[in-house]
């Protein structure tokens, strides 16, 4: 059938407002996050650490929709919580990537206007509120997606788990059951925080230390933002139709290295189904540069937690 939305010129992110009309809304993602502007924290805020878990066995199947590729999981076991979340607990659905043409594009938020050359996304929703992730997916706070960097440099170990998997799913609606282990914690780029138990890697980030009204930088500014163990965090929405309204972003200040040679794997996914013709107009019906441009950051407030 006819797809409804893409990346390409004639149904790429401009014109998903015609037919999602949620994507014009004010509450937007991806956003350009400016480490530049800075803003103390006045009021003292008193939040819990973000803390995570994921077992080992929670990836099930890789998947590719056409327009990156997806690990769903088992959420059972898994959770997200503290933060931005407060006492909520949020349960892992899936992780999917973003990724460019060449290494220094490919990820859908920004800092400081500099892209990074693909963005890995864990999605969850909150089951202390909602039934099913489709109704939560519906609701403000209903889904929260944790946001890596990924920056080409050396291989990375858990992704190459990953990598060797692509070449099965290389067409759309490909999808192969995951047997081996593939931990989505050592794809994050914080780890330390407590040490884990035995069967499942745990994880956390210290309580808010600072405030933004709109960006922030570290109080110590001859430290880079990317060494700090923190994270940003707003509400946005879907980044894909219909962009719904529903996610509290959380993304990490310090990226993950990955390969070139581990990015052009993923740039040899195929977004036309096996046996059919390739379409060949644009790219050769290759997946890259499947990211959302950043849209305006406009009234809301981005926080800086985590030290
Ligand atoms: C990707 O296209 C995923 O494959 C989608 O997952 C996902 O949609 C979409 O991105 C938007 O998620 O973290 N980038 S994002 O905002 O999770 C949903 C599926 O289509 C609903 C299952
Ligand atoms: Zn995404």
């Amino acid at each position: 059938g006819i797809k409804e939305w893409d990346y390409s010129n004639q149904n790429g992110p401009s014109t998903w407002v015609d037919k999602f009309p949620m994507a014009a809304g004010s509450r937007q993602s991806p956003v350009n996050i400016e480490t530049g502007r800075v803003e103390t924290d006045h009021e003292a805020l008193s939040s819990k650490p973000l803390r995570w878990k994921y077992p080992a066995t929670a990836s099930r199947a890789i998947v590719n929709p056409g327009y990156c590729w997806r690990v769903d999981t088992d959420g059972d076991g898994t959770y997200l919580t503290g933060g931005p979340l407060m006492d909520d607990v949020y349960k892992l659905e899936q992780y999917h990537c973003h990724w460019g043409c060449s290494d220094s594009r490919g990820s859908e938020h920004t800092v400081d206007g500099q892209a990074f050359a693909g963005e890995l996304h864990l999605v969850h929703w909150n089951t202390t509120k909602y039934k099913t992730f489709a109704e939560a997916a519906k609701a403000p706070d209903g889904l929260a997606v944790l946001g890596v960097f990924l920056k080409a440099g050396k291989a990375h170990e858990e992704l190459e788990k990953i990598a060797r998997l692509l070449p099965y799913v290389s067409h759309k609606d490909d999808n192969l059951p995951i047997n081996e282990s593939i931990d989505p914690s050592k794809l994050l780029p914080v780890r330390g925080g407590r040490a884990g138990n035995s069967s499942a890697s745990q994880n956390c980030i210290n309580p808010c230390m600072r405030w933004a009204g709109r960006i922030i930088r570290p109080d110590n500014k001859s430290r880079d933002w990317q060494d700090d163990n923190g994270y940003w965090t707003y509400l946005g929405s879907l980044t894909t139709p219909p962009c719904n309204e529903s996610v509290t972003w959380i993304l990490f200040k310090r990226y993950i290295e990955v390969s070139h040679h581990q990015l052009n794997v993923f740039r040899n996914l195929r977004k036309f189904p096996r046996g059919e013709e390739c379409p060949c107009h644009e790219n050769h019906g290759v997946v890259i540069n499947n990211f959302r441009p950043p849209l305006p950051l406009g009234n809301r407030v981005l926080r800086e937690c985590g030290s």
